[in-house]
């Protein structure tokens, strides 16, 4: 007969060896809070649309897993700070891309991760059954975290670690076992409010409550035309949004930079942004195909980067805007493109667009051209 006390004792000592820093063992009970919380979110037109499954499964492990008796829970911490970052200058001005995409994909990192803390305990154990899971199941990794002992949850929305702060990553396995829970942490962010007003789209609805659609995270990464009044709040952001975890109290001083795998590359997650609009789709799939940040192709990338150079008002890009706006097969680039140019507002770029709209057939592309131009008079 197995000792599941020993064999929780043995994971646990296993996953420090394998580089996991934080690990925590949850019942596979029903998430109860959570499923009225997805309800309640989706009835309000709250989420994202990159969610998996609908709430019952979200909520009941058992549906995922029928045989589940507990979860795993692990956290990942990556770093907050750049060594070296490059200079953001006129005349080269740079994007970002949030720190959950700095390194390797953590997708990649923490699957491995979990791997290997299956097989460890399939060795132990060959008749388990167990599951795993990151990012992309339907489990709520923040919820298990919770509920595990990780971290407590933060007004941003965020799993908050006393160790690590928020910059964790997570991930888990349901399984069979019938592990001894850990408690949940008891504390909390009291009265701060600092994430919640400190969001530039009012995204955090109120401590622990996001509407996705307003979340620049998520505007991020959308492929259709961003609306107007996100364009300018993004500011040079080309992928995902770190202001509620930057601005945290508790994330001070948090900056760990023990997983190799997760170091950034300052060029990479820093990217100059002119060269960003003429990058082929292979150049692309290069440089930027191993991070996080790369899943939703160059369109929103490349979209995010022309508003960057509007918000930057960057001249030197005028010539590039020209060519995009005129030559570029997809009319969210044209558009953009156009909507740019009036903001940055050089004689020529006006002339430009005003000569591009003769001949511009797609509606949507026309009424971001009469926007570049209405830059002229206001
Ligand atoms: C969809 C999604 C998004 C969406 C929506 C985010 C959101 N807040 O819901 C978008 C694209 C906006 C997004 C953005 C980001 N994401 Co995201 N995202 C997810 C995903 C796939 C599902 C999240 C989800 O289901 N949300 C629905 C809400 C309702 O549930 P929840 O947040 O999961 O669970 C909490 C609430 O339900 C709350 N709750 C339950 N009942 C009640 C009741 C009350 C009264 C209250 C107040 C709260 C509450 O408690 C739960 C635990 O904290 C998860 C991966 C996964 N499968 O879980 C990653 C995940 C949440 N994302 C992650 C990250 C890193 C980010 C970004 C920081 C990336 C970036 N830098 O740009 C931002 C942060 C934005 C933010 N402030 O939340 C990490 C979070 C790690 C951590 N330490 O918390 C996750 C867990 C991925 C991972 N495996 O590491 N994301
Ligand atoms: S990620 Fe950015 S936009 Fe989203 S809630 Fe946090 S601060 Fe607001
Ligand atoms: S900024 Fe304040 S309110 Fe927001 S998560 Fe951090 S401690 Fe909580």
């Amino acid at each position: 007969m197995l000792d599941f006390h020993q064999l929780k004792q043995e994971t646990i000592d296993y996953s420090k060896e394998i580089g996991i820093d934080k690990i925590g063992f949850a019942s596979a009970d029903v998430f109860g809070e959570l499923k009225s919380r997805l309800i309640r979110q989706e009835q309000l037109g709250y989420q994202s649309g990159f969610e998996k499954g609908d709430p019952e499964e979200r909520a009941e492990p058992e549906r995922l897993l029928p045989t589940s008796q507990s979860i795993i829970s692990i956290a990942l911490a990556y770093p907050s700070k750049m060594k070296n970052p490059p200079k953001n200058e006129k005349g080269a001005r740079r994007g970002q891309f949030a720190r959950a995409s700095w390194g390797e994909d953590y997708h990649t990192v923490l699957k491995e991760k979990l791997q290997l803390l299956g097989a460890f305990l399939q060795e132990r154990m060959p008749d388990i059954d167990l599951k795993w899971m990151v990012d992309t199941g339907e489990l709520s990794d923040r919820a298990v975290a919770e509920r595990a002992g990780i971290g407590f949850s933060g007004k941003n929305c965020a799993i908050i670690t006393p160790e690590f702060g928020s910059y964790v990553y997570l991930g888990e396995i349901v399984t069979n076992v019938p592990f001894e829970p850990d408690e949940p942490i008891q504390e909390g962010c009291g009265d701060c409010n600092i994430c919640v007003d400190a969001c530039p789209t009012d995204a955090l609805v109120q401590g622990g409550q996001l509407n996705a659609n307003r979340c620049i995270a998520f505007l991020t990464q959308t492929k259709g035309f961003l609306e107007d009044e996100y364009r300018t709040k993004i500011g040079n952001r080309v992928y995902g949004c770190d202001t509620c975890q930057t601005v945290c109290p508790i994330n001070r001083g948090k900056d760990f930079h023990h997983h190799e795998e997760f170091e950034p590359d300052p060029e990479k997650v820093k990217p100059k942004l002119r060269p960003l609009l003429r990058i082929s789709n292979r150049e692309f799939k290069e440089r930027f195909g191993r991070m996080a940040g790369s899943w939703r192709g160059k369109k929103p990338i490349q979209r995010n980067a022309i508003l960057a150079l509007g918000h930057y008002k960057e001249t030197e890009a005028v010539d590039d805007l020209i060519h995009l706006m005129k030559n570029d097969p997809r009319p969210v680039i044209r558009g953009t493109a156009a909507y740019s140019l009036g903001k940055i507002g050089t004689p020529e770029s006006y002339e430009a667009i005003a000569e591009a709209l003769a001949s511009e057939k797609d509606e949507e592309v026309t009424e971001e051209m009469e926007k570049g131009l209405d830059f002229q008079v206001t």
